[in-house]
């Protein structure tokens, strides 16, 4: 395939007579093409030599240097400094050799950059101090401008000449995952707050999420403005919402921030426990469908039409099982994963805090040596 000869970084470590440089980071910045890269081509539906690999929360607490870069620094103070999300993005690409960054920032960075009193408390997640309840509240939410972000655009530009040919994925929290931890005030199983105002006034349930879908697509586009390769718009607690309700108070936010963006870069759409969801999911503008593990990727295929690449989909619990387990389910999800037009291997949610780094390198080897 054209292209694939120039590629330097891991997309070239299965190619015969290819060569992998030991930190192709390390010094200086590494010239090549990311849209050429194994993650971008997948994602487009097109064949490439190996099934590309990355891991959601591949940055974070399983990386003993990322531990130590953190002692004294707050998540959202971290997030905004672009020497240490340059930094913390850079460490898993190259302890891991994965085929993807992904920028270290979180899903409430727009809604701390707009001026909402939000905080990320370790242990529990963000934390809002002044829940979304009335209109009067809605109107404290500014819409998001660039200038609100200036830190993103700088940690972008930074990571996308250091990364060379692999490229750098964006994101955004989807509208009701974002919504979710504004009504709730904070992480919520049951999102009955946010239920309740979405069912007992949907007027103001639809211009909240009208207004972040304008914070997610702008965030999403200072970050393509800066370069990054691919996005993925995660809706991370949506699996919590029937069908209907989905489709009536969810979808079409959903789909204006994944239309706003387009075809400029392959869109992922993701969210967990969304099985049920997964066709609406897909049609709501996504070039790619993210999986979490309840669901094989066979049947993911299967309710997509096989029109739609797949990501996914490891447990992530299964990283502490014996290596063997892994080895087979790991080899069964890229076996699966060839009966999309595109497979993207990841977990099916994030990276769990506890786990053994090293495990994850060998997914990586074992996952390129699958071809
Ligand atoms: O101090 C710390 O290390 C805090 C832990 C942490 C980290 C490392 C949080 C708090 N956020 C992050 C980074 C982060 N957040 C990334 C980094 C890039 C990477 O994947 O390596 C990303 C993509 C996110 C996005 C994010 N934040 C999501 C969507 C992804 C998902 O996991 O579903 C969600 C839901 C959040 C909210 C959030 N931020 C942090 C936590 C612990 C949570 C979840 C809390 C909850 O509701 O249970």
């Amino acid at each position: 395939m054209a292209g694939w000869d120039s590629v330097t970084t891991p997309d070239a470590t299965t190619q015969p007579g290819s060569e992998r440089p030991h930190s192709p980071y390390a010094d200086t910045p590494v010239p090549g093409d990311p849209t050429q890269s194994a993650l971008v081509q997948a994602a487009r539906g097109r064949t490439t030599p190996h099934t590309p690999v990355w891991f959601m929360r591949q940055a974070g607490r399983s990386l003993p240097e990322y531990r130590e870069l953190r002692v004294g620094t707050g998540m959202l103070e971290a997030c905004a400094t672009p020497d240490l999300v340059t930094e913390i993005t850079l460490q898993p690409v190259r302890r891991h050799g994965v085929d993807a960054a992904i920028l270290f920032s979180d899903i409430v960075v727009p809604l701390k950059a707009v001026g909402l009193d939000i905080d990320i408390v370790a242990g529990t997640g963000p934390v809002v101090a002044e829940p979304i309840a009335t209109r009067a509240d809605l109107d404290r939410i500014p819409e998001l401008s660039p200038e609100h972000v200036p830190y993103i655009t700088e940690a972008v530009s930074t990571l996308v000449a250091q990364l060379g040919s692999t490229p750098l994925i964006g994101f955004s929290g989807a509208p009701f995952t974002l919504a979710s931890y504004l009504v709730e005030g904070g992480p919520s199983k049951t999102h009955q707050r946010t239920k309740a105002l979405m069912h007992g006034d949907p007027e103001l349930w639809r211009d909240l999420c009208a207004r972040l879908a304008q914070i997610a697509s702008t965030f999403l586009q200072v970050q393509i403005d800066a370069g990054v390769s691919a996005v993925q718009l995660f809706d991370s607690w949506v699996g919590a919402l029937p069908r209907a309700d989905y489709l009536r108070f969810v979808e079409p936010h959903s789909r204006a921030v994944l239309t706003a963006v387009g075809e400029q870069v392959p869109r992922i759409h993701f969210g967990v426990g969304t099985g049920e969801l997964l066709a609406d999911m897909a049609d709501a503008g996504a070039d790619v469908i993210g999986v979490d593990y309840r669901l094989s990727l066979t049947d993911a295929v299967e309710r997509t039409g096989g029109r739609y690449p797949v990501q996914g989909n490891l447990d992530p619990a299964l990283l502490f099982a014996p290596w063997p387990v892994i080895e087979e389910r790991v080899t069964e999800i890229v076996r699966e994963g060839r009966q999309a037009p595109g497979h993207i291997f990841n977990l099916g949610h994030g990276v769990l805090p506890d786990t053994d780094p090293t495990v994850l390198t060998r997914v990586v080897e074992l996952v390129h040596s699958l071809g």
